[in-house]
């Protein structure tokens, strides 16, 4: 017998690879064949639920150390000088499925998990600083908008087009993925963005509103429709490929990391609500300030052990770090954790990729899969008289808000400068160059082209002539010409003409 001969899952030698057990060469097949049962069984739950969103990307592990200092906006270790933490990062696409191509046209996720000493701590944003919408009971409908229709099961420019009209908040975020950065060239030379306000509390108690942002250090770099058409044909794992590779040869992509960092009495008196997912702050009002460097420096050795089951939660904070009243975001803590004891079980906080390497106490046991335990003797609830863990305000560190008033469904307050278009058409006037203009506007008139109802494609343009009056006269005309590009009419809503 050979020392590595094949075995069940219960460690006992099998006796083929290639024959099941039957009554005669020719007979039937023996029902207790034990392992040919074992391995059909195993194999037919070897997956697990993807991702409602976020269902294709990819990851790695890397590090992030500090390189500036921020101690007095935040006594979290894991942003102290001299801190160095060991990080895994995921990338995604939003609306596509695990087989999608990388090179559709979407927002790109961009998520962090840092192993800190005082436990983890997740920054699960996006390649753009905001979001298409501002209170997250909105958040399904957008999607399922995003995605298939239900009887086709094909994605449909009607459905997407009529949400967004319908949701004017998106302007400011369909501006950003109809524009270059909705195409990048790989997820080495994109931004990251926390994209929320968080909030940071130092040593003596005192709070700020912060917004992350990672920038690549490799530079930004975006492709074209119909390369990126091409692409999708070609290689579907594009990005993931590329990732890989560079790790592989030892080429580490790295971010610098910022803040912008926002006095805490500001936010009720800023000429908008600095809580709205939908903007950004200026660098001019809010410049920013070096935090460190994150850089990606070791593939994982299984892609489904370590990326699959990873599970990213903005829920997930860590003693001087906290989250601001953001409804996206308040909604958002709810649903990651819901998400992956959904798709992961109970207890995925035990996988390795998961698992703080800070200690974890506290008086949860037992559920599917568990296999931590705590020694028969430790006390089972709380409080006890026996020595078990003790919660403590002061370790925990929190943020906090004032808010008063009675239970209302509305906008939040709102501020001067609140608006659903005005950053939308800044971005597009004042960011984007001649050539960017020109691309954007190929893409914006491909995809309302692909709108069949005449009232949702009237509103489309309505939508870009509200961001920009000459954009939308623009689109016009090119819309009535019938100047439209297939490639570019094809590359968000996923098929290729
Ligand atoms: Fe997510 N989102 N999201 N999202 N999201 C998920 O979590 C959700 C939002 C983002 O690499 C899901 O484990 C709600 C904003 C990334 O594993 C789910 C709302 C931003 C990833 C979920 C939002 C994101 C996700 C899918 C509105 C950027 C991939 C399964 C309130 C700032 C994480 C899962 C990874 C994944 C819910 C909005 C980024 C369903 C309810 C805004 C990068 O829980």
């Amino acid at each position: 017998m050979t020392e590595n001969h094949t075995t069940t899952q219960t460690g006992t030698p099998v006796g083929s690879d290639a024959h099941s057990l039957t009554s005669g060469q020719d007979g039937a097949t023996a029902l207790h064949d034990r392992y040919l049962v074992e391995k059909l069984a195993q194999f037919n739950r070897e997956r697990i639920p993807e991702r409602i969103v976020h269902a294709k990307g990819g990851g790695a592990f890397g590090e992030f150390v500090v390189t500036g200092d921020v101690s007095a906006y935040t006594k979290a270790a894991v942003f102290q000088p001299g801190a160095t933490t060991r990080t895994v990062q995921r990338f995604s696409s939003v609306a596509g499925e695990q087989g999608s191509p990388d090179t559709w046209r979407d927002v790109r996720g961009f998520s962090v998990k840092f192993y800190t000493t005082e436990g983890n701590y997740d920054i699960v944003g996006n390649n753009t600083p905001v979001f298409f919408i501002r209170d997250g009971i909105k958040f399904p409908d957008f999607i399922h908008s995003q995605k298939r229709l239900p009887g086709s099961g094909l994605r449909d420019a009607d459905m997407q087009w009529d949400f967004w009209t319908l949701s004017p908040e998106s302007a400011h975020q369909v501006t950003y993925l109809m524009g270059d950065r909705g195409l990048p060239r790989s997820w080495r030379t994109m931004p990251g963005y926390g994209s929320h306000t968080y909030q940071w509390i130092n040593a003596a108690g005192e709070r700020f509103w912060v917004k992350y942002h990672f920038h690549a250090l490799q530079g930004n770099e975006e492709m074209h429709g119909a390369e990126a058409q091409q692409i999708a044909g070609e290689d579907a794992d594009y990005y993931r490929r590329d990732l890989y590779e560079a790790i592989e040869r030892g080429d580490f992509p790295a971010w610098k990391v910022s803040v912008q960092v926002m006095p805490y009495e500001d936010a009720k008196t800023y000429r908008f609500n600095p809580f709205d997912l939908t903007k950004v702050w200026p660098h001019s009002d809010y410049p920013l300030i070096e935090v460190g460097v994150h850089t990606l420096n070791e593939n994982p050795e299984n892609f489904f052990a370590q990326i699959e089951q990873a599970a990213f939660s903005p829920a997930n904070t860590v003693p001087g770090i906290d989250i601001s009243p953001d409804k996206m975001l308040m909604a958002r803590v709810f649903s990651y954790p819901d998400a992956q004891r959904y798709r992961v079980g109970t207890n995925y906080n035990e996988l390795p990729v998961n698992a703080p390497v800070a200690p974890v106490h506290n008086y949860s046991q037992d559920g599917a899969g568990r296999h931590g335990f705590k020694a028969a003797s430790a006390p089972v609830y709380a409080p006890n008289s026996f020595g078990g863990p003790v919660a403590s305000a002061e370790a925990a560190g929190e943020g906090s808000w004032e808010s008063d008033g009675a239970l209302v469904r509305s906008a939040a307050t709102l501020h001067s400068e609140d608006s659903d278009f005005g950053q939308a058409g800044t971005l597009y006037r004042e960011v984007y160059d001649d050539a960017a203009k020109e691309r954007f506007l190929d893409t914006i008139a491909g995809a309302v082209g692909g709108v069949t109802r005449d009232d949702i494609r009237e509103r489309a343009i309505q939508y870009w002539t509200n961001v920009d009056a000459e954009l939308g006269a623009a689109l016009r005309a090119r819309l009535e010409a019938g100047d439209l590009d297939a490639d570019q009419a094809a590359e968000y809503v996923g098929v290729a003409e």
